[in-house]
């Protein structure tokens, strides 16, 4: 944040005020440990502050200390709704463009408050009031902690909030290692331990929860893996029947796209799971190196996200996807192999 951005969020802060804060839909550690931690800090700033989230988020993150009181919008719409046009402020977490929180876009772009997005995702839209956008950052999670500190509030980070801070820098690093990741990154870590974060039962509690059904959802995954080696490229499917056979829960995918990264010389990675209720597939991107999953999903996929990790979907059958999806490689062979 620049300091006309710090002194104006810290005027917007300096009486208390009704706070909506919302991550993107379908949210992952870094979203609900952002939106959470912003919660406890606004709160114990004297702020009525509420988290509402555009639909229900993973089982291994409701441990989170406050994860009990976020609101769903689909499942409390009214409330929702009433809060959402009643508040003053509404923090927009981990996203940029109102496209990323589903039927909560409309609620949004209809509300009178003030809007600060806090986000590290590329190509931010212009809704905003204070735009505190990086892409360099290794997650939402840690411009939080910025943020706080930017208040001059880094005392009042507590064992909670260092919780959740931990948790997204955690999760959107693939634990530290990705190359976001910086020395300022472990910095803040350090700082969240010495206030109290539980660093070995945080990664318990997000990566030590299998269940039977999710491994063996995984061992369907990995069989379904198809390997492109003139394109270093590897692709997983999922249908709604495989996902159903394996009594698939909200959450018991994440990670899998990774394991295609773990092939030697292998640069993209796709995977693609139906979602018979919605009509599409969905479909998360990675790669290593230069090669923008960003810009692919953008212009072909109806997506975007990070140089090195990116979202989209297709509306079309897994044929017509997968055969779309091998039909762009040969265009990007130099950026794949090279
Ligand atoms: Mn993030």
């Amino acid at each position: 944040m620049n300091f006309e951005q710090i002194e104006a969020l810290k005027q917007l802060l300096s009486t208390s005020k009704r706070i909506a804060i919302v991550p993107h839909k379908n949210p992952d550690g870094d979203a609900i440990g952002s939106t959470l931690a912003l919660c406890h800090y606004l709160t114990k700033k004297g702020h009525h502050a509420h988290v509402i989230a555009p639909n229900d988020f993973p089982k291994f993150l409701k441990w989170m200390p406050g994860a009990n009181r976020v609101f769903n919008f689909e499942r409390h719409n009214t409330e929702t709704k009433k809060i959402i046009a009643e508040a003053e402020l509404i923090f927009t977490l981990d996203f940029n463009d109102f496209g990323r929180v589903g039927q909560m876009a409309e609620s949004l772009e209809n509300a009178s408050a003030k809007y600060i997005m806090v986000d590290h995702h590329q190509q931010p839209s212009d809704y905003a009031d204070i735009t505190y956008s990086d892409v360099l950052m290794s997650s939402t999670c840690e411009m939080v902690y910025n943020l706080i500190g930017y208040m001059g509030d880094l005392d009042v980070i507590d064992e909670d909030i260092a919780n959740c801070i931990y948790t997204g820098i955690m999760t959107d690093t693939g634990s530290f290692k990705f190359k976001a990741t910086t020395s300022q990154t472990h910095r803040v870590v350090a700082d969240l331990m010495d206030k109290g974060a539980n660093n070995t039962e945080i990664h318990e509690r997000i990566y030590d929860t299998n269940s039977p059904s999710r491994l063996h959802l995984l061992g369907c995954a990995l069989k379904n893996m198809v390997i492109l080696e003139e394109f270093n490229t590897a692709y997983i499917s999922l249908t709604q029947e495989e996902l159903d056979h394996y009594s698939y829960e909200k959450g018991d995918t994440e990670g899998f796209v990774n394991y295609g990264l773990t092939l030697d010389k292998i640069r993209f990675a796709v995977i693609f799971i139906e979602n018979k209720e919605e009509g599409i597939f969905k479909i998360s991107f990675r790669s290593v190196g230069n090669f923008s999953v960003n810009e692919f999903a953008r212009n072909h996929f109806h997506g975007g996200g990070h140089t090195n990790a990116a979202g989209g979907r297709s509306e079309s059958n897994l044929e017509e996807t997968i055969n779309h999806f091998v039909s762009l490689l040969p265009q990007y062979k130099k950026a794949l192999t090279e």
